[in-house]
């Protein structure tokens, strides 16, 4: 049943509780724990967001960064000759101060190239030469501070042939081996990496790709590691994950998960918050289980940091973080794989924010209230307004907004919340420019 709760739109604002976000706070964080097992727990980043909370956990959890789009050829060189290294640089900054590894990404791929590359008409002698001098300049900048290079992405088509792109049509295959080469010569400490999706478990792709490192191995080519991006769907860890892992282990050269996200049809439940972490912990031990298997990187840390939602409709969820910066189930999988503790601290219940539909001037906005390894009896839900939104109704709670902040508490029949259980509110509010979701506390 949905009761509509009164509106006292004058009250004062209550004092907000503690925050949810911090509950897991005093857990070991995740890089410690990898660390101890001799692996890396690394995370994509966007170089503006490197401050506040975003800034504090991607420092403080884990022990490597890739830049999610910093160091591509299109950032780097968007008009010939003329570069832009600002994202790139400042991510590598902020490693450096954290005492974290960097994974560059990426040197040779067929997508986010700049415009001026990718429709020029080239010989291949010119193509030979942009590459090479692409690469030169870039591993040089960053020679001696990067761990591994992801050198050639996403090369291979589903059934293991060449993908058809600037490189393979204007080089032929061996644009793979001279941009390895190339990168070696610039930095001969960073380890060199293919990197690809759709290669986590045997199948056509990821034996091609098996082949070449096969065939560049005992060309004598530099090539150190495989990526396995690991974008996966719910549910659907392909079986064969450790065996393909430990194939490319067996060949000589390591291996590292690259981009694991793990995505769901939206809204998300307590059901798939939990198959979710179980396909995390999948994923986590078949790395901890084979020697060679370096870490593994999430492609994004907060769901309000992820490539999810704008590609796949209707999909998201897919990180350890909910958008609030609060700790899902993966979270606690990953640190459970890692040899944390396999029971979450007290406090562990969250408060969600989210907009359910919008319209010209109002919009209906969601919070939900979950708990896992705790529980409540009743509860106070409060944020603040960034762009002048105004709560005029809401329904399974009261809420209260003095000036930009609201005060939400439950209602008479829904304060408890079990271990493991959930409760959620609605409200109807106006806005107008923007609409920002705000941080949300739980007290
Ligand atoms: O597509 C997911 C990943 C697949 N493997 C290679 C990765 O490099 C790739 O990352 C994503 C980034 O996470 C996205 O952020 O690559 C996308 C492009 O293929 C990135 O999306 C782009 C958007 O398409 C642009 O509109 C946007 O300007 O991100 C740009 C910067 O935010």
């Amino acid at each position: 049943m949905r009761l509509t709760a009164v509106f006292t739109g004058a009250a004062a604002a209550a004092a907000l509780l503690a925050a949810g976000a911090t509950a897991h706070a005093a857990d070991t964080p995740l890089r410690d724990l990898a660390a101890a097992k001799g692996k890396v727990i690394g995370t994509a980043v966007t170089g503006s967001k490197l401050t506040g909370t975003y800034g504090d956990i991607a420092g403080a959890q884990f022990n490597s960064l890739t830049p999610g789009n910093a160091m591509k050829w299109e950032t780097v060189e968007p008009s010939r000759g003329t570069f832009n290294w600002a994202e790139a640089d400042q991510i590598v900054a902020f490693a450096q101060a954290h005492n974290q590894q960097v994974r560059g990404h990426t040197l040779v791929w067929h997508s986010q190239n700049p415009g001026w590359l990718a429709n020029g008409s080239w010989t291949p002698t010119e193509l030979s030469g942009l590459l090479q001098n692409h690469i030169t300049t870039e591993v040089t900048r960053y020679k001696g501070k990067l761990a591994a290079w992801d050198v050639v992405n996403e090369a291979f088509n589903e059934d293991g042939t060449y993908r058809s792109t600037l490189w393979y049509n204007g080089l032929g295959s061996d644009y793979i081996a001279q941009a390895l080469t190339w990168a070696h010569a610039a930095d001969p400490s960073a380890k060199l990496y293919i990197n690809d999706y759709n290669v986590e478990g045997v199948n056509a792709k990821s034996t091609a790709l098996y082949n070449l490192v096969k065939s560049l191995k005992a060309r004598g080519v530099p090539i150190d590691g495989v990526g396995l991006q690991a974008h996966l769907i719910l549910g659907q860890v392909p079986s064969t994950f450790q065996q393909n892992i430990q194939r490319f282990a067996d060949l000589g050269v390591d291996v590292a998960v690259t981009e694991l996200d793990i995505r769901m049809q939206l809204p998300s439940t307590d059901a798939k918050l939990t198959q979710q972490a179980a396909d995390y912990k999948t994923v986590m031990d078949a790395c901890v289980a084979v020697t060679r298997c370096v870490g593994v990187t999430v492609w994004g840390f907060t769901d309000s940091d992820s490539w999810i939602p704008d590609v796949f409709d209707g999909y998201g969820a897919a990180t350890p973080y909910d958008e609030n910066y609060a700790p899902k189930p993966a979270y606690r999988a990953i640190a459970t794989s890692l040899g944390g503790t396999s029971t979450p601290p007290t406090g562990a219940c969250t408060a969600t924010y989210s907009v359910v539909s919008q319209w010209n001037s109002g919009f209906t906005g969601q919070v939900r209230i979950a708990c896992s390894g705790a529980s409540l009896s009743s509860w106070k839900v409060g944020w603040t307004y960034g762009a002048g939104q105004q709560i005029s109704q809401a329904w399974n709670a009261t809420c209260t907004q003095s000036g930009a902040t609201v005060s939400c508490s439950n209602a008479s029949y829904n304060g408890t919340v079990a271990d493991g259980g959930s409760v959620t509110f609605g409200f109807n509010a106006s806005w107008s420019g923007s609409n920002p979701v705000p941080t949300v506390t739980l007290g």
